[in-house]
């Protein structure tokens, strides 16, 4: 099947280099968004994320006439549906962006059209949310018009990359459905296709994330096992990931970001009596910033009146997403143990917190500072020069919860050194 215009919905981290990417490869491209300010910005080449490369490529975009930025869907071949998928406070999804973006769709839709659900959704969403929204338009679904779910999963960081290289997996609802996201794909997609169901589809989307996230759980509780035994975690897990079948991932301050700390729930909400482990593991996880603030504690005793340099907000490293992120659920935890915080975010410079003093360099976020913690390996903070840091700073204890900084090194400059997961802490 042949595609010329796509119409967008979401302009966040996947719509966006989803809306370029088609754009650049030269299909005609509305991308929409119902905020504003996210669309009047990009009128104005201006980007209200960050994401490598992306800046370049949606200029490109702009500049070829292919793309254009509107706030309301017009008609079009595909409607692609890319919009968030929190959860809402009691864990549950909250699916009104994906609801809303469909019954913006209706209007529009077409005899011929296909349209592509890439937001991550709980188990049958496509069948048992879409389908009923989309047939008020009296078209018959996988008949009048294709539908498909074809899940995104690239990475953070590399989402340039992965978007084209990455395996892309198609859940139609039928058979053609399938075959016509395969053909929209392949328009710029170098990975593999592979065609499926949709309600497969989304199950994928759902594991891949939840299986991560117990592999992460798993090796934060290894990291506790290691500081109760007198172990060091980063040793352990090395010599354990030089068995030809065990890969233990890296214990750290939490899991952030709006996929991994969030769909496990997706499952556990659709399914509870069959999803304990992937409910544990969430709470490991979510656990895991008061962990941080416990070890502290153990090795500093009281912090109230200390002033902590917390070194990095976001939810990983070298990105500017602050989502979930567990380096500011140990801050707003700090704060709240009665230390004045003051938080350095190289990616987000102008992030402002309630009762949170977040500063713009580093030199400011130590210079009163009586400890240093860094909370996200962003490759700024690693590249720290120990010996630099010591003549700007009156702490001489540092806190490293992401095996981020050379012990030896911060040693030798002056610090005392303590690391997540190691067996001298508690
Ligand atoms: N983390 C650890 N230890 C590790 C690895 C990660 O504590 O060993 C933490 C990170 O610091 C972060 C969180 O986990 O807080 C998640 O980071 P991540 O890099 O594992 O994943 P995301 O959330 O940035 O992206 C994931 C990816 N999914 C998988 O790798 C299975 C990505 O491919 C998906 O497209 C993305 O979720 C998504 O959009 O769903």
């Amino acid at each position: 099947m042949k595609f010329n215009h796509i119409c967008v919905l979401g302009l966040g981290y996947i719509g966006l280099p989803t809306a370029s990417t088609f754009a650049t490869s030269g299909m005609k491209v509305s991308g929409v968004d119902t905020n504003l300010q996210i669309v009047n910005g990009l009128h104005h080449g201006k980007l209200h994320l960050y994401e490598p490369g992306l800046r370049e490529l949606v200029q490109t975009a702009l500049k070829s006439g292919n793309l254009t930025i509107m706030s309301q869907p017009e008609p079009a071949d595909v409607f692609i549906i890319a919009v968030p998928t929190p959860f809402k406070e009691d864990k549950k999804a909250d699916m009104s962006f994906v609801i809303s973006a469909a019954e913006s769709i209706v209007p529009f839709l077409r005899k011929g059209n296909l349209v592509v659900l890439e937001s991550t959704s709980p188990p049958r969403t496509t069948r048992d949310l879409l389908i009923p929204i989309l047939e008020k338009s009296g078209l018959k679904a996988g008949i009048d018009f294709l539908l498909v779910y074809s899940p995104e999963r690239v990475l953070p960081g590399q989402i340039l990359r992965e978007l084209v290289e990455n395996t892309r997996v198609i859940g139609g609802i039928n058979p053609a459905s399938s075959q016509a996201g395969r053909d929209l794909y392949a328009t710029f997609v170098r990975g593999e296709i592979i065609q499926t169901d949709a309600t497969t589809a989304e199950m994928v989307k759902l594991m891949e994330n939840t299986f991560r996230d117990v592999n992460i759980a798993i090796a934060n509780e290894f990291s506790h096992l290691a500081e109760r035994f007198g172990v060091n975690i980063w040793e352990a897990i090395a010599l354990a990931n030089r068995h030809p079948r065990v890969k233990v991932l890296n214990p750290g301050p939490g899991v952030g970001g709006h996929c991994i700390s969030v769909d496990p729930w997706f499952l556990v909400e659709a399914a509870p009596d069959d999803t304990p482990l992937i409910h544990t593991a969430r709470e490991v996880n979510d656990a895991q910033p008061h962990h941080v603030v416990h070890l502290l504690q153990k090795k500093l005793g009281n912090l109230e009146g200390m002033t902590i340099a917390a070194l990095g907000l976001a939810y990983k490293p070298d990105v500017d997403d602050l989502r979930e992120s567990p380096a500011l659920q140990v801050a707003e935890d700090l704060q709240k143990e009665g230390a004045n915080v003051v938080a350095y975010e190289p990616f987000k410079k102008d992030f402002k917190h309630t009762g949170l003093q977040i500063v713009e360099s580093i030199p400011k976020a130590i210079e009163n500072s009586d400890v240093l913690i860094l909370l996200v390996a962003h490759t700024e903070f690693c590249n720290l020069d120990p010996a630099e840091i010591f003549k700007l700073t009156p702490a001489r204890v540092v806190f490293d919860t992401v095996n981020g900084w050379n012990k030896e090194k911060w040693q030798s400059a002056g610090f005392q050194y303590f690391r997540l997961g190691d067996g001298t802490l508690t």
